[in-house]
């Protein structure tokens, strides 16, 4: 199937003559999509490049055994087209990588975009012409193309990180990370495999392919917060109802925090009695998803007592499942609040730790040493394997822009510009890199619910400056410095900014500590956007 899904490079061929568009998309996955399809509507010639060999970007990339949703399927499809809502069938309620992909293709091949496309293209670098007022984009085949819009949806966790241990090309087995998951598979049945890394990548790999392999050891360094998805397929019925509801189930995202379909209680978990909490904590681990972290009362995703309680809830419900206590208390996580990481789903994750070929090797108690030809040395053994797998995450917002190379005015780049962290207006726009759209660094949430009204509203903007004659938009210093200093202040009040996390860069060593994304719910991003437009693009010169 998968084969079937990868095509070879589509486009003319390279003639060394320089392709002209309105707007140029890095990236064809969710947002590249959807931002060839709307702004083709306004009328703008559009060409996206792709470095994958088929479309769906994190989609096409994160084949790892047990890559799914943890969003509700039918919340994460696009609502921009009825006509698709009624054709496609989503599968079950938490949809695997395979049929995410097959969607992506689908709406490829609905709405025409494939001509826009063009696969295993990497794009290299790209140059604003402070003279033509475009983009010049670079490809690693030496193919060039001008665009006035340089839109950037590369997807916020891109960029694969491998830490950089000694000894790592020593190894002489297969290796590879979670998210550059070979397409022809990894033959992972009856060898010796090691996971390094449980986070929600982790988790999801770790429980597939322990069903597999001969022995398996994970290396963990922190331990998560982690909940039952409670998966199941969806039946004719519920396929009905489900088709039936979509403005329900749209409308109630978009009132939610982080475009989930999911809403707080309104309570305070300590204004209740203890029985009455526990009550609902236990009715929502019952539940499918995310519903035990955003139905839950309110301030059980703040930093006090109520989040503590909670914690301590789900941390019982870890040993409740662990038969050995000494490996149960190496699951339970003690030095970060629940909610301040991603909270990865799982379909018997702490089970596999009851297998008697799976050993948990404690990291952050005796840290990795090197990596030898045969397998991983930690400070107090060496453990020998096949196959190692690095679940070790990704150099997320930034990352994939820095790798990108794009120079605005003066010839400064991006990459040293976001060095210290992303400085942007609201997360879309650079002061000195005018037309372009940085959207992958805007979007964060149940992911299409966020990026269709993103995209709505950049290729809005682009209308808008083509339709008053104008050549260039740009945030301005003043409008950037505010924003940042905004994501400084309000984003460390926010829960996702107190661990260790992608959330924060702090998951790279040596990357500025940072929220990557903007500390507003999604309502308040909209509401902000749709100001800025209504009051002329305050806080952007248009030229
Ligand atoms: P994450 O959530 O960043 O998890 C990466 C994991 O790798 C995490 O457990 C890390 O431990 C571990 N890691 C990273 N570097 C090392 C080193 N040097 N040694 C040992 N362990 C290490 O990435 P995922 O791919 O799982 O998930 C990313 C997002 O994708 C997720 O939020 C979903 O939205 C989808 P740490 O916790 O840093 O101690």
């Amino acid at each position: 199937m998968v084969e079937s899904l990868q095509q070879p490079a589509t486009g003319p061929a390279d003639s060394g003559e320089i392709e002209r568009f309105d707007a140029i998309i890095i990236g064809a996955g969710v947002t590249g999509l959807y931002s060839l399809y709307r702004m083709r509507e306004l009328g703008f010639t559009v060409q996206a490049f792709d470095d994958g060999g088929g479309v769906g970007g994190t989609w096409y990339w994160n084949r790892y055994p047990g890559c799914r949703f943890d969003s509700e399927s039918y919340s994460y499809g696009y609502s921009f087209s009825e006509e698709l809502l009624q054709e496609w069938d989503w599968k079950e309620h938490y949809s695997a990588q395979p049929e995410n992909e097959r969607y992506l293709n689908y709406v490829a091949d609905k709405f025409d975009l494939r001509k826009h496309i063009r696969l295993n293209s990497r794009v290299t670098g790209a140059t604003f012409d402070e003279e033509a007022n475009c983009w010049e984009v670079r490809l690693e085949d030496g193919h060039r193309a001008r665009g006035q819009f340089l839109i950037t949806s590369v997807g916020i966790l891109s960029s694969g990180y491998v830490p950089d241990f000694e000894g790592i090309h020593d190894f002489k087995g297969p290796w590879c990370h979670t998210g550059k998951w070979p397409a022809e598979g990894m033959d992972l049945a009856g060898k010796r495999v090691g996971v390094i890394g449980t986070g929600a990548s982790g988790v999801q790999l770790i429980t597939e392919i322990a069903k597999e392999v001969g022995h398996l050891t994970v290396f963990q360094r922190t331990a998560n917060y982690c909940a039952p998805l409670r998966n199941g397929p969806i039946d004719d019925q519920t396929q009905q109802e489900i088709k039936s509801s979509y403005p329900d189930i749209f409308k109630k995202c978009m009132e939610t925090p982080g475009s989930f379909m999911h809403q707080f209680d309104p309570r305070s978990a300590m204004s209740v009695s203890k029985e009455e909490r526990h009550a609902l904590y236990e009715e929502l681990w019952q539940e499918g998803g995310f519903k035990k972290w955003l139905s839950n009362f309110y301030d059980v995703m703040l930093p006090g007592e109520a989040n503590e309680d909670y914690a301590e809830f789900v941390r019982n419900k870890i040993r409740e499942r662990v038969h050995d206590p000494v490996v149960a208390e190496k699951l339970v996580p003690k030095d970060h609040m629940f909610g301040s990481k991603r909270l990865p789903c799982e379909s018997g994750y702490y089970e596999v730790y009851n297998q008697d070929n799976v050993l948990l090797v404690d990291v952050r108690e005796a840290p990795i040493e090197r990596i030898t030809p045969k397998g991983v040395k930690t400070i107090e053994a060496e453990y020998e394997l096949d196959v190692i797998i690095y679940a070790t995450g990704f150099d997320a917002v930034t990352g994939s822009l820095a790798k990108l190379d794009i120079k605005g005015i003066g010839g400064k780049t991006l990459k040293d510009k976001f060095a210290g962290g992303p400085r942007t207006y609201m997360g879309v726009s650079s002061a000195g890199f005018p037309n372009l759209f940085t959207i992958n660094a805007a979007s964060v949430g149940n992911f299409v619910r966020a990026a269709e009204p993103l995209v709505d509203w950049v290729s809005e903007a682009m209308a808008h400056v083509r339709d008053h004659g104008h050549s260039r938009i740009t945030a301005t210093v003043e409008a950037e410095d505010a924003w940042v200093q905004h994501v400084n202040e309000d984003g460390a009040k926010v829960l996702r900014t107190q661990a260790n996390s992608w959330f924060v860069g702090a998951n790279i060593p040596g990357k500025a500590r940072v929220l990557l994304t903007a500390p507003d719910t999604a309502p308040v991003m909209r509401a902000k956007r749709n100001a800025v437009s209504a009051n002329g693009y305050e806080g952007f010169i248009l030229e």
